[in-house]
């Protein structure tokens, strides 16, 4: 055992020396073709692709109801002349928007037409374990899964993708993903016109073949998985969006791989950001730049001239590592001559008295290339054990290389940060070298037997390993809990 995990270690090593050096190639190709693609007013041919809202019935008791179905047929046009084969959620590539709202309880039938195994996690959902989406909750060909649960938590742009064990980032990468919102109708008046004055915008970076393939070579290999050189917005390459209103709200989640956005206006213009992965902020913060890893969500409001023209960029460093990388027009907004008026923001955005978060008991993690404290994800090894609703201090700490952190079951606050960076979370960029303290407070769902976990985003580390388990228990258990799930689970 030991003998093994010491040729492990070393193999793993190799690997991320080796990727190191072919990032650095595709960097050198994403920089040459961010050179000769600078944002020209007349590229943006492409309208918006806008996803649909996923249709639900209302069952006897009240339960909304949602339909999914995991497909790997999907046929897609992103560049002109080519078609490229993806996967989609009812339908050819990413999937509806699904709308939930506080309070409501909510039934999933989420069916598999794929080939092989999968998952559908709810990413950013507090919800009881076994209706998670982790690799615990697999979903075989043909099968069909089918999770409730009731939505207990603020206002906020969560969303859903694959989470099996060993194969996320390759069905993320194929399209399996969608957006998950939660609506509050007692929040704040914010632009909510849904692809009107309140625009979801799916952040990806893909790479293609010739024959117009999603080049997958890379998608599991060296130190960051697939860095691509082509933008899509909702599946859309280098949109334009036309808008009838001149204050608008922008839903921006990063679902790529491994690439970090820096989304902002190509001129520096100022804009608020309302919201990040969990919830609204206390108040509006106005910012000329926001910085999202892998797995993370901002919710921003700008306000437009008539007739005007911007455009939706992204500047700024791939993964700390250069910061001459990763200039990306994303998208042109035009506002229509006879747009409607701009809206002020209210002052206060937060509902009710604010969810408390403050320090608690100290858990220390190490990130270090894909181990967390020194060992690789187990799925039948409980790492933690936590008590339900409890607050806690989780301080991360990280090595050498860029990771994303998020944590299932819970949402978090970073301690030592003001402004839209101490907004809810549940997934946040740990750059190299950094320590973060996180005020963690976790859901109030009891299940000693089934494991939430806490992973890096960049989809490559994940599938790498980089994972632990917790469970969450009632109080006075902690002692009791079974720190094995062999032959009970997968
Ligand atoms: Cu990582």
């Amino acid at each position: 055992m030991t003998r093994m995990h010491a040729e492990a270690r070393t193999g793993r090593r190799t690997l991320l020396l080796a990727g190191a050096l072919a990032g650095l190639a595709a960097a050198c190709r994403g920089s040459q073709s961010g050179a000769d693609t600078a944002p020209t007013a007349d590229r943006f041919v492409t309208d918006l692709r806008i996803p649909p809202l996923a249709a639900s019935t209302i069952d006897s008791d009240g339960a909304r109801r949602f339909a999914l179905a995991l497909r790997d047929d999907g046929r897609s046009s992103f560049l002109p002349g080519t078609t490229t084969p993806t996967w989609g959620v009812n339908g050819d590539y990413l999937g509806p928007t699904v709308r939930v709202r506080v309070g409501e309880r909510v039934r999933m039938a989420v069916a598999s037409r794929l080939a092989e195994r999968t998952t559908l996690h709810w990413h950013g959902m507090l919800l009881p374990a076994r209706m998670d989406g982790g690799p615990h909750q697999p979903i075989e060909p043909g099968a069909t899964w089918l999770p409730q649960w009731t939505v207990r938590q603020p206002a906020a742009t969560l969303w859903y993708h694959p989470h099996a064990h060993g194969s996320t980032a390759m069905h993320v990468y194929r399209g399996l993903a969608g957006l998950l919102v939660v609506d509050d109708p007692n929040g704040p008046e914010l632009p909510g016109r849904y692809g009107i004055d309140d625009i979801p915008l799916i952040l990806q970076d893909r790479r293609f073949d010739p024959d117009g393939r999603f080049a997958e070579a890379d998608v599991d290999d060296g130190t960051y998985g697939l860095l691509g050189d082509t933008i899509l917005i909702n599946g859309t390459v280098r949109p334009r969006l036309r808008l009838r209103d001149r204050t608008v709200r922008l839903r921006l989640l990063n679902a790529a791989n491994a690439r970090v956005f820096h989304p902002g206006f190509a001129d520096g213009r100022p804009f608020q950001v309302v919201g990040t992965d969990a919830g609204l902020l206390d108040r509006p913060v106005t910012t000329t730049r926001v910085r999202m890893s892998p797995g993370e969500r901002v919710e921003i409001v700008v306000s437009l001239a008539a007739r005007e023209r911007v455009v939706l960029d992204s500047r700024g460093p791939d993964h700390a590592s250069d910061p001459e990388r990763g200039h990306f027009p994303l998208l042109q907004l035009e506002v229509r001559p006879d747009a409607a008026d701009p809206v002020a923001l209210p002052d206060r955005l937060a509902v009710g008295s604010p969810q408390p978060y403050r320090a608690g008991p100290l858990r220390r993690f190490r990130l270090d290339a894909l181990e967390i404290n020194g060992r690789r994800g187990d799925p039948a090894r409980i790492d933690e054990v936590v008590v339900a609703g409890a607050h806690e201090t989780w301080e991360i700490s990280n090595g050498r290389y860029a990771h994303s952190l998020h944590i299932h079951g819970a949402h978090f606050r970073l301690l030592d940060a003001t402004g839209a960076d101490a907004g809810l979370k549940d997934t946040v960029f740990v750059p190299p070298g950094a320590t973060l303290r996180l005020a963690v407070r976790f859901g109030t769902d009891i299940d000693p037997a089934t494991p939430y976990m806490y992973h890096c985003h960049l989809l490559r580390h994940e599938d790498g390993g980089m994972s632990g388990q917790f469970v969450v228990v009632a109080p006075g258990t902690e002692n009791e809990v079974p720190r094995s799930l062999r032959g009970h689970h997968h």
